[in-house]
């Protein structure tokens, strides 16, 4: 799967995703970045990005003609994402459907936003990571490639496969557990070294829906 990603901070890729499950899929080419500096995109001597904001008010915000230069220029032929705190929330749903997809191409905004019209004419989806305030979207696009790079065939490799238990049935994940049976007294539950798969199942589950019940009411369906 390609990634083009289109940035005033081309330096930031790959950044955390050159290391691991991504970093390998990097290596093996399940999975390309191809990053664009946006200040290539512009033609005059300042290479400027970003103008003042008509209307008024503070801060900057990124010019439509290199966003929209770099966009017809694209490789690819997948959807157009704006990452922007106005978009639609990224979730698990939406990163299988990104997946299917063979590319994608990232804008990342900065400074105040981007100019509208690249949100209403040239984007195909705009999406925010969540209810928080980034600098910019650089790393919630590193954090949407990630997400879907798992979701590809062969990029999880020996590791467990993209069945995603927490969030397909509903729950968080039971807590987990490794030697010593004892660390600075505090043992692991008594269940899981009694061999009682069965037991330890049941116990399981229940301290999957007590934990989401606790955590995260709001992923709770009648389960
Ligand atoms: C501080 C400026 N904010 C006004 C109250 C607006 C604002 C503009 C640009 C806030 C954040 C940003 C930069 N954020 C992103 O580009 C971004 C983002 C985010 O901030 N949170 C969650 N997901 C995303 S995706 C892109």
């Amino acid at each position: 799967m390609r990634f083009e990603v289109l940035t005033i901070f081309p330096d930031m890729f790959p950044g955390p995703l050159a290391h691991g499950v991504t970093g390998r899929a990097l290596q093996n080419g399940r999975i390309t970045v191809m990053v664009h500096d946006l200040r290539t995109y512009t033609h005059d001597r300042h290479r400027q990005v970003d103008d003042v904001p008509y209307g008024g008010g503070a801060g900057m915000v990124l010019k439509p003609e290199p966003i929209f230069e770099a966009v017809h220029g694209r490789h690819g032929t997948g959807p157009v994402i704006l990452l922007s705190p106005q978009g639609e929330v990224f979730t698990q749903v939406v990163a299988h459907d990104l997946a299917a997809h063979d590319d994608l191409y990232l804008i990342c905004g900065r400074y105040e936003g981007v100019d509208e019209r690249v949100a209403e004419f040239l984007v195909d989806r705009e999406l925010s990571i969540g209810d928080f305030i980034l600098t910019g979207g650089e790393l919630a696009a590193m954090v949407v490639i990630d997400a879907v790079s798992r979701l590809r065939t062969g990029v999880l490799g020996a590791e467990a496969s993209p069945v995603d238990e927490s969030f397909v049935d509903g729950l968080l994940e039971y807590p987990h557990y490794t030697r010593p049976p004892v660390f600075e007294g505090h043992a692991v539950p008594e269940i899981l070294l009694s061999g009682h798969h069965a037991e330890i199942e049941k116990w399981r589950r229940a301290q999957a829906k007590a934990r989401t019940q606790q955590r995260r009411p709001d992923l709770s369906r009648d389960q």
